[in-house]
């Protein structure tokens, strides 16, 4: 006869939040913008909002966004998710608006949409996400691509002299002052995604609180375009690509009442010039 032991409760340490919809994705082996969407629907769970949110995908890699995440979706042509964002700000006040961008999306095509949507303040949460290049439409070169980096468009590497630099596009963005809060993380192991977390939960209880535009760079990696395997890309992005782009928070103004005018740069005069007591002079 077998002793009966008392059984401890089973205690849930994983799951899988209900918004993240429970299908294979078409996403490559290894890539990091399934690990993004499990951090978007842990934190819209914890913080109850998928009831009230509306998300704009991009086109990239990400389009199918909508499949993969329980919440209302409008598809945004490519590069204007902000502006797309900007006027759901308008009609649904209430909301909890989001969006999702490549950097082909957000730092090439869309640069206008997002640096006025930031300069504006809207108040949404914009999740960036770095891969260094154009996954979906075959690895071709992206704003952000490493110096000497082989894509399908700079297949000796990229050359300065002929093509430029890489784009810190979160930093130029963190010089506004419509921009609440701008950090950058990164996908590369268990630790910096505990990090990435706590990014994207910041920028998203922004919105909650009522500060202006909150963007979350997640640097991530494309092991088919980068021509790597899963665990080399992840390797790749603790070495080179987080020397090229640093992780951190890299501002949080907080967040004023609405009422509050956002606060001036620090080398900007304190307050605006005079307007003129009669208008200019205007003879066409
Ligand atoms: C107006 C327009 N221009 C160009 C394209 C082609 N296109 C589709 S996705 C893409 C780049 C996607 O790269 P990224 O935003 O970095 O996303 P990833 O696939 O790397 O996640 C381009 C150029 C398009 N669909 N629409
Ligand atoms: S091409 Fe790159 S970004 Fe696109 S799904 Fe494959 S690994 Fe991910
Ligand atoms: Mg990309």
């Amino acid at each position: 006869m077998t002793a009966a032991y008392p059984q401890a409760a089973p205690r849930l340490i994983y799951g899988r939040p209900d918004v993240l919809v429970d299908r294979s994705t078409h996403y490559c082996p290894g890539c990091g913008h399934g690990v993004v969407h499990r951090l978007l629907a842990e934190v819209m769970t914890e913080l109850d909002l998928p009831a009230h949110t509306i998300a704009v995908a991009p086109v990239g890699c990400a389009v199918f966004a909508y499949d993969y995440l329980k919440v209302d979706f409008v598809e945004a042509p490519h590069g204007r998710a902000p502006a797309v964002a900007s006027g759901i700000r308008r009609v649904r006040p209430e909301a909890f608006v989001l969006t999702y961008q490549g950097d082909g999306d957000l730092a090439a095509i869309g640069t206008a949409e997002i640096i006025h949507a930031a300069a504006r303040g809207e108040r949404i949460t914009a999740i960036f996400v770095n891969n260094g290049i154009y996954g979906m439409t075959g690895g071709q070169m992206a704003p952000t691509t490493l110096l000497g980096q082989r894509t399908t468009s700079s297949p000796s590497g990229r050359d300065a002299a002929l093509m430029g630099y890489p784009i810190r596009i979160t930093e130029m963005l963190a010089q506004l002052p419509g921009v609440t809060y701008a950090a950058r993380g990164s996908v590369a192991d268990a630790s910096l995604i505990g990090k990435l977390k706590v990014m994207i939960r910041r920028a998203c209880q922004v919105q909650i609180d009522g500060g202006g535009f909150a963007i979350v760079e997640a640097l991530s990696n494309c092991p088919v375009g980068w021509g790597m395997t899963p665990q080399q890309s992840l390797d790749h992005l603790k070495g080179p690509v987080v020397a090229e782009f640093p992780i951190g928070v890299i501002v949080d103004r907080g967040t004023p009442a609405r009422s509050e005018a956002p606060a001036p740069p620090p080398d900007s005069p304190a307050t605006a010039p005079e307007a003129p007591a009669t208008a200019p002079d205007c003879e066409a």
